[in-house]
């Protein structure tokens, strides 16, 4: 389709910016290298090569497997076909909500955060032909979404509440740069900057309104405005944000609670409404923040973030409660069975995470980024990498949980999409050095802020094993501290740290939930070596998180741990409670089982007359009664539930100090 001769004229002066900048191999996930309110610096995915360990089968089976058999999922649902109907290519119904565009765009996400990691030419063609197909559907003025057209073509932005229209070309937006950030074609691009402009020019204060429903525009409007210059595109992001429109858009309170936007972003204090909405729209206000260093805006993020860590997270990582309306409870509403824990939501905390990681440079996000990444992510795609869970509850009584499609099928392209981007989290530079913020066998190559070369080569068994050992490879002797994150977990635990002399370091010893400072001169093939203590956890729960009343859960190292029927022969793991007998735990690998994991096994006591045998009230005595006989309990990481035959499962077990032999 042809576009205006201004729109060509505007598309002409964004290339030569961007083409001028010349910088579209040297960005990371986000980029923030120019981000006057950001600590840290993120580097790009191509810089770091991980290696064997924990995260590579699961990497691969996500290029082999997850990508390519959902993009033929996704043909054959029709999403595909929604764009071809339009260009008269099929004539077929639409088919889906009305969101499914958005999924395409975050599968195309995935494949250019793969090909950010080294050339696939067969997944560069797919990439190609969907973005031909996509662009043929754009119309002159830059709007492109296959549900808002034909008849409904005169409701476009009329009921921006829930239309995901803003959604929808976010995710083409942020698609677009991981594309162009990986081959600097910007076909796509051009089509984001299309509807962005139009956006821009004819809505705002004095416009049209606006508002996103579903947040996620913002994150990919200041990313556009990192990657153009164009100052529109942030300040639009922040009118997004700003919630100025709600009364000229008529929102009801419930809308307005429900949509986490339509709102001030600054007047939050809390977390509501949907959780996936509440985490994209964090994740944009702090790409906001990190861009214009307005004070409201961090006071707001911080007061969110503790309201999440201390009463609405699971111990998964995993957030939203309910299932109604896909929504936060209130503080410490955490249910186990009825967990919500949407796949979608637990990636918008680690994206959030990730970007307050950036802006503030504390290890504490770091700690939640990894918290979800290994469980409440994890488990959210199958071990085989072709079924995914959409919920992610913390006990079940053995429902299918995984399905390779789901009508609305935001999860699957958002783990893919993880999972592709992950070697760009590992670390990061700041002013004083380098950042180590996960722990995987992996090369950095790429340079001190100051910009001299530098190489570090990690090895490691993480999380099965705690030894982490680093080969330093500055390109010439050079002064800089390196940053080792000692994950929270480790507290209570030894960390061994072993560093060449001489060298210098703020605290005496490392302290959890820190990063570890080393101050050296640092010279090619300097060694050191971190231990971690992989000993398991017990966990219990403040008592206000009712439903954990009683009980305790496993953890050890990053992993959450939790029983599954299948490894418990005999007994109904409803009728057992970990015995605390001072016995403690044995552990072992089972490289066959699940993957390859680490079994964790503790004595327990099952009740001698299951607990369904009994009344539902009797009278209280004394001492609760459990007689019962001494079994093992076998622990297995939460991420590797639900990869057999649908089956029993908690993570929060009872905890007794009596069992009887
Ligand atoms: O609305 C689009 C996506 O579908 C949301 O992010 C998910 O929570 C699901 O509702
Ligand atoms: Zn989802």
């Amino acid at each position: 389709m042809r576009h205006s001769r201004i729109a060509s004229l505007f598309l002409l002066a964004a290339s030569l910016l961007l083409a001028a900048d010349g910088d579209w191999q040297s960005e990371g996930v986000v980029s923030v290298a120019h981000s006057p309110y950001a600590k840290l610096h993120a580097v790009p995915i191509h810089a770091v090569k991980m290696g064997d360990g924990f995260w590579s089968a699961r990497r691969a089976t996500n290029v082999e497997k997850s990508i390519p058999t959902l993009l033929a999922e996704l043909e054959q649902h029709g999403v595909v076909a929604n764009f071809l109907r339009l260009e008269g290519k099929k004539d077929v119904p639409r088919r889906g909500p009305l969101y499914t565009d958005s999924d395409l765009y975050k599968w195309m996400e995935a494949v250019a955060f793969v090909l950010q990691s080294g050339d696939q030419p067969k997944l560069r063609a797919e990439f190609d032909r969907l973005t031909g197909i996509i662009l043929a559907a754009q119309e002159p003025s830059g709007y492109l979404n296959t549900y808002w057209t034909e008849e409904r073509t005169p409701k476009r932005f009329t009921e921006m509440y829930r239309s995901h229209e803003l959604y929808c070309i976010g995710h083409l937006i942020q698609a677009a740069i991981a594309y162009y950030r990986a081959t600097g074609d910007r076909k796509l691009l051009d089509g984001g900057i299309r509807f962005a402009n139009y956006m821009v020019e004819n809505f705002g204060p004095q416009k049209r309104p606006a508002l996103t429903g579903h947040p996620e525009f913002e994150m990919a409007l200041v990313e556009l405005y990192r990657t153009t210059g164009d100052r529109r595109y942030l300040d639009f992001a922040g009118y997004l944000l700003s919630g100025v429109e709600r009364e000229r858009l008529h929102l009801t309170a419930d809308q307005i609670t429900y949509l986490f936007s339509g709102k001030p972003f600054t007047s939050r204090t809390e977390f509501e409404g949907h959780a996936v909405r509440a985490m994209y729209a964090s994740s944009g206000a702090t790409d906001y923040y990190m861009e214009t260093g307005d004070p409201a805006y961090l006071k707001t993020l911080e007061t969110l973030w503790r309201d999440l860590v201390n009463g609405k997270m699971y111990i998964t990582g995993g957030v939203g409660s309910r299932e109604a309306g896909e929504a936060f409870g209130e503080a410490y509403e955490l249910p186990n069975a009825q967990a919500y824990g949407e796949s979608c939501a637990a990636i918008g905390n680690m994206m959030w995470n990730w970007r307050m990681l950036l802006a503030l440079g504390e290890s504490r996000f770091a700690d939640v980024m990894e918290r979800a990444l290994y469980n409440g992510i994890n488990s959210g795609m199958s071990l085989s990498g072709t079924l995914y869970c959409y919920r992610n509850p913390l006990e079940s009584s053995g429902e299918k949980i995984r399905n390779e499609w789901y009508d609305t099928t935001c999860c699957p392209p958002n783990l893919e999409r993880i999972l592709a981007s992950l070697p760009g989290y590992l670390y990061s530079t700041g002013p004083k050095g380098v950042y180590v913020n996960l722990f995987h066998t992996s090369t950095l190559d790429w340079h001190l802020e100051n910009g001299t070369g530098i190489r570090i080569a990690q090895q490691t068994e993480y999380p099965w094993k705690g030894a982490v050992d680093l080969t330093v490879d500055p390109a010439h002797a050079a002064e800089f501290s390196l940053f080792v994150r000692i994950p929270a977990w480790s507290d209570g635990t030894t960390v061994g740290v072993k560093v060449p002399a001489p060298f210098s370091t703020r605290q005496d010893t490392p302290k959890a939930g820190e990063y570890f400072e080393i101050h050296r001169r640092w010279k090619p093939g300097d060694k050191m070596h971190i231990e971690f203590e992989m000993k398991p956890r017990l966990v219990r729960a403040n008592p206000l998180v009712r439903e954990d009343a009683g009980r305790v859960a496993l953890e050890c190292g990053p992993l959450v741990y939790c029983l599954e029927q299948p490894d418990q022969p005999g007994f109904n793991l409803f009728d057992a409670a970990l015995l605390d007998d001072g016995t403690g735990f044995v552990s072992a690998f089972q490289p066959d089982l699940l993957g390859g994991i680490m079994v964790l096994k503790h004595r327990g006591s099952v009740v001698d007359r299951p607990f369904s045998s009994e009344p539902l009230y009797r009278p209280f005595r004394e001492q609760f009664e459990r007689p019962g006989t001494v079994v093992a309990l076998t622990f297995i990481p939460y991420y590797a539930w639900a990869n057999r035959e649908p089956s029993r499962m908690e993570v929060w077990v009872p905890y007794t100090t009596v069992g009887t032999e």
